[in-house]
């Protein structure tokens, strides 16, 4: 049943690739539609930053290019997107960095628990250098990495009990994204990870097959996962960060100038949705509280220090070495 929704959709895509044929015609006055594509609802500022960037890239090329978004995951959950764009199905991809720590190693550095030590820390991060040589890391991947948004932090929340402290989670089943590294950090921490697409984490919840799972305060109340889980500890574990990449395929198609175009519009997009997040962490927050959620605050330091497993495996290399260092002597 999964496998032929996943087909439908891809059949329904190549469809509608072809009828934007246009694209890739090669004159200076062709018509492109970049189809592109968010698991998260309308209105969810991941899917509105998008949109902002599309406005832009529409006046600066005086109509000729436009972004059709594709929210709610029309096209497919995270995983299979990602093939989908590297082959130039899907044209650009909201994401977030966790599907692609398997394929891409340095994405697993900004994924890291507790590797940042505020949001203003990580967004210095992101915006600078080193952002920009993970970015560059996507390339290699027939994808072209955009910018970086807003994720906030990743906390744990299940159905049975508070957490405190790591001892709390020792059986629990939780649903991870599908990272290898994020099986580790909840492993790490003596609970049982299950991975599984975001869409099914709703029906995972409420039929007891996971107990839990972690994300930032929009999702949690987006899904209404409160509602089957309502015990939501602060570990803020991961300020796994957002990505936006396109499909080198899609790209090598646009002029040089309109490339130009696309990537400044990818970045100023990035203030823009950084406003619309804050407002909505503020707003989900309240509507969960409001909703029945149990909220407690954790001393993070046991969980901290039950991470070490966690950067010994992922953090192997020099290269990753290096970058994990250079993060931290971040001021
Ligand atoms: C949300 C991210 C989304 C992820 C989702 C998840 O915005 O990209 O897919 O978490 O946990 O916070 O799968």
């Amino acid at each position: 049943m999964a496998k032929f929704a996943t087909l439908t959709r891809r059949l329904a895509a190549g469809a509608a690739l072809a009828a934007v044929l246009a694209f890739g015609a090669g004159s200076a006055s062709a018509q492109v539609t970049l189809r592109s594509t968010d698991i998260h609802p309308d209105g969810y500022p991941t899917v509105e930053a998008v949109k902002f960037m599309g406005k832009l890239i529409e006046q600066r090329t005086n109509g000729r290019i436009k972004i059709n978004v594709f929210h709610s995951a029309q096209l497919g959950q995270e995983k299979d997107t990602i093939e989908q764009t590297r082959f130039g199905v899907i044209d650009m991809n909201r994401i977030n960095m966790a599907p692609f720590n398997n394929l891409i190693p340095a994405t697993n550095v900004p994924s890291l628990p507790f590797i940042f030590r505020s949001v203003a820390h990580m967004r210095k991060v992101m915006d600078g250098l080193i952002g920009d040589s993970i970015l560059k890391e996507f390339e290699k991947h027939d994808l072209v990495g955009l910018a970086f948004y807003d994720s906030g932090a990743r906390s744990f929340y299940n159905s049975k009990q508070p957490i405190n402290t790591p001892a709390d989670m020792k059986g629990m089943k939780i649903r991870v994204q599908q990272s290898d590294m994020f099986i580790s950090l909840v492993s790490a921490l003596g609970a049982n990870a299950t991975p599984m697409n975001f869409g099914e984490v709703y029906s995972g919840l409420q039929t007891k097959l996971i107990d839990g799972a972690e994300n930032n305060w929009p999702s949690f109340e987006s899904t209404k996962h409160f509602e089957v889980a309502k015990f939501y500890s602060l570990t803020e574990h991961s300020l796994s960060p957002e990505v936006l990449v396109m499909s080198k395929k899609s790209f090598d198609k646009l002029s040089p100038a309109d490339q130009a175009i696309v990537k400044a519009a990818a970045k100023e997009s990035v203030a823009e949705m950084r406003k619309l997040w804050d407002a909505r962490e503020k707003a989900s927050e309240a509507k969960v509280r409001a909703g029945g959620a149990v909220i407690n605050t954790v001393e993070k330091q046991p969980f901290i220090d039950a991470m070490k497993p966690v950067y010994e495996k992922f953090v192997k290399d020099q290269a990753l070495k290096d970058l994990v260092a250079k993060i931290q002597a971040e001021k």
